[in-house]
């Protein structure tokens, strides 16, 4: 088990689409800045009462372990399809494993812990300097620069100059906006969970993140969340840390979790910092990929039973 490049993941995308073609369908979305392709699997068994659950990873360049994780959920969801329960059977995955691929090959490349994307901004008036990149978890739609971001460019949280200024947020806005958020028929197209992974501390983290304050149904989330730490600690895993982004964390607007609860109504939406706890940090060794995908996929099965039965 290794951490792969871009081009790797989506080969790995296309092989699964032809090998478990009735399963398994790749989507480009579109383009990052640099022109690298984004590309989504939808992993579903046809059945039209589906739910739609979106997982994303690699929003941040240097979690290398959450491109990683996402890819080991394919792989399981995809080859153990059979094994698993009805909720999980029952349900449309859309899994987009690197959403900002011009950062995560610039962390293999050229700076190991690189967190934005790559698109180069205006030079600083006073220096002259260009600065690069800006945080696509500050770049989404709901209370957009609101609190816990950054306005100058070269700061590791900017935020853009403003709501989805960036192609790689853009590109999934329009994908959910499209296909995962429609009302306009019976259908249950709407999203039912969202899921981000990212990297490091051990937390399992819902709305909302621009501030201290917490949804109404809270408490569900609340629940569900506390349901995937235990099943985190029952494969073996450390006991993570449950609770509201900005309380259990800090504050910070403009993340995708918050969007996809606010604006496209998906009820469960989490960001999970998987591993470690600060021993490796971001540069998690090789070794411990598996047993912290393992983790990953714990939580998500929680978190998509809680999204079958009540979303
Ligand atoms: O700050 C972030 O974007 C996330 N932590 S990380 O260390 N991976 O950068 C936490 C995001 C939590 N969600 C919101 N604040 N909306
Ligand atoms: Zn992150």
């Amino acid at each position: 088990v290794a951490y792969h490049r871009t081009t790797v993941i989506w080969d790995f995308l296309e092989y699964f689409a032809k090998v478990y073609p009735s399963l398994c369908t790749v989507y480009n979305i579109g383009q990052s800045y640099e022109g690298r392709p984004i590309k989504v699997l939808k992993i579903s068994n046809g059945n039209p009462t589906n739910k739609p659950v979106w997982i994303d990873g690699g929003i941040h360049a240097r979690e290398w372990i959450s491109p990683a994780a996402v890819t080991y959920i394919i792989n399981h969801l995809v080859a153990k399809f059979e094994e698993e329960s009805d909720y999980i059977q029952n349900t449309d995955f859309y899994v987009a494993p690197v959403l900002n691929p011009d950062g995560y090959e610039y962390s293999h490349s050229s700076d190991r812990l690189w967190r934005k994307n790559r698109r180069p901004q205006q030079p600083d008036l006073v220096t002259g300097r260009v600065c690069y990149g800006i945080d696509l978890n500050r770049n989404f739609g709901y209370k957009w620069g609101y609190d816990g971001v950054s306005h100058n460019s070269c700061h590791d949280t900017f935020c853009g100059k403003g709501p989805f200024s960036e192609p790689e947020t853009r590109v999934m806005r329009d994908f959910i906006k499209g296909n995962l958020s429609q009302t306009l028929d019976r259908l249950p197209k709407k999203l039912a969970a969202y899921v981000s992974f990212h990297s490091y501390g051990q937390y399992i983290l819902y709305p909302w993140g621009y501030m201290k304050v917490v949804p109404p149904d809270y408490l569900d989330l609340k629940l569900a969340a506390d349901q995937a730490v235990e099943a985190i600690v029952r494969v073996g895993g450390p006991r993570y840390t449950a609770g509201s982004s900005a309380v259990t964390l800090y504050p910070a607007a403009g993340g995708s979790d918050d969007w996809a609860k606010a604006a496209i109504g998906a009820k469960y939406s989490y960001t999970i910092e998987l591993g470690d706890n600060g021993r490796y940090g971001f540069l998690l060794p090789s070794k411990l990929i598996k047993q912290t995908s393992k983790e990953a996929l714990a939580a998500l099965r929680v978190i998509v039973e809680a999204a079958y039965l009540k979303a």
